[in-house]
């Protein structure tokens, strides 16, 4: 055998033998950062936080919860509604050109992003709340539309797989799908497709951005809206633990009064036995309040059911809704009556802005 070819063999031996240590993948990082911090800190988000703001548009590293608190969200909420399209900007006008620019930032500043989607339908092209027409049947396999919805799959992958830094990393993501399937405002919601039905969209779309579009950087996470009492209720349209990662609630509606505030805790209580149970993140995903008409909601609502013991030592992150200067808010402005509460609120040891984050993973 020639020399070169001993070298070779030997090379191979070793390093069949040696087995290094797996490099962890930039979602297997991502999980566990949001594991860790469990019973430590509750991660603050906001949507499009540094789209736009009370009033301001793409001014660069603004933001309205750092204008409010000094430091930005740990959590990074964007929306790729339109996409699918082929359109330049998302349905609330924010060109998918700076969505990639945002989120690339956020991770290079050390936070998470979350990507919600409200498609307009394949079957008429009318936005997510259009209800008029069956669609959730039609797209899925053996659907009639089911190869052009393949097509909407397609570029949203696209989207996803272009979020990647200078260095060629994909940027890790959760990705909240067919969200709020328990109420009635959506195509896909509990009046306009049967739960199997449901399952089967959620599945197919995960299995098919994962295993034909190679979208392997994204968390995904099952969340309902409020409408549920049992744990029974709540995984009415689960699609499986294969697909989930983040076991989570929307819940606007709950936290509105004092009287509903302990049937959103309850509900968390469901959420959390089942994340723990099966080894996943739990989340309250989506809240807020529109115009925070109650200048104290923030402590006297979110703040109240984030105080929950149970809750505070097991759920991973929160996430307000988004500061449109045209149509609404969720976090305050500077100067806004609620500003002094949300602040207040976010000065709590356990609640934790980018810069807490940070600090935590640098411990790690
Ligand atoms: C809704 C509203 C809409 C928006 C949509 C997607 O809750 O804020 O104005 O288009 O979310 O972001």
């Amino acid at each position: 055998m020639k020399a070169y070819l001993w070298s070779f063999l030997i090379l191979t031996l070793t390093l069949s033998c040696s087995a290094p240590e797996q490099v962890k993948s930039e979602k297997e990082k991502l999980f566990e950062t949001l594991l860790s911090v469990k019973g430590h800190g509750i991660l603050f988000g906001h949507q499009d936080t540094y789209a736009y703001g009370y009033t301001w548009n793409d001014v660069e590293g603004n933001s309205d919860v750092k204008r409010v608190t000094g430091d930005y969200p740990a959590v990074f909420g964007w929306e790729l509604g339109g996409i699918e399209k082929g359109v330049v900007a998302n349905l609330d006008t924010v060109s998918f050109d700076n969505i990639r620019k945002y989120a690339i930032k956020a991770y290079h500043q050390g936070g998470i992003n979350t990507f919600s989607w409200h498609p307009f339908s394949v079957v008429d092209r009318v936005d997510s709340w259009n209800t008029d027409n069956k669609v959730v049947d039609k797209i899925i396999p053996g659907g009639s539309h089911h190869e052009a919805f393949k097509k909407d799959l397609d570029a949203l992958a696209n989207f996803l797989n272009s979020v990647v830094t200078e260095e060629g990393i994909k940027v890790p993501f959760i990705f909240r799908p067919w969200h709020e399937m328990d109420g009635t405002w959506f195509w896909w919601g509990v009046e306009s497709c049967t739960p199997e039905e449901l399952k089967e969209l959620f599945r197919f779309s995960i299995d098919y951005l994962r295993n034909e579009k190679g979208v392997n950087q994204m968390l995904v996470a099952y969340s309902p809206d409020r409408n549920f009492y049992t744990r029974q209720e709540y995984l009415t349209w689960y699609p499986g633990d294969e697909y989930v990662d983040v076991i989570g609630m929307d819940n606007y509606y709950d936290l509105y009064t004092d009287g509903l505030v302990g049937e959103a805790i309850d509900k968390l209580h469901i959420v959390i036995d089942y994340a723990n149970e099966k080894g996943k993140v739990s989340a309250l995903t989506e809240t807020g309040y529109e115009n925070i008409p109650d200048s104290t909601w923030y402590t006297s609502k979110l703040g109240k059911v984030l105080a929950d013991k149970k809750v505070a030592e097991n759920i991973s992150y929160t996430l307000v809704w988004r500061n449109d200067p045209l149509k609404h808010f969720f976090f305050p402005y500077p100067g806004h009556p609620s500003a002094k509460y949300a602040k207040e609120f976010l000065k709590r040891e356990e609640m934790w802005l980018l810069n807490d984050l940070t600090t935590f993973k640098k411990q790690q």
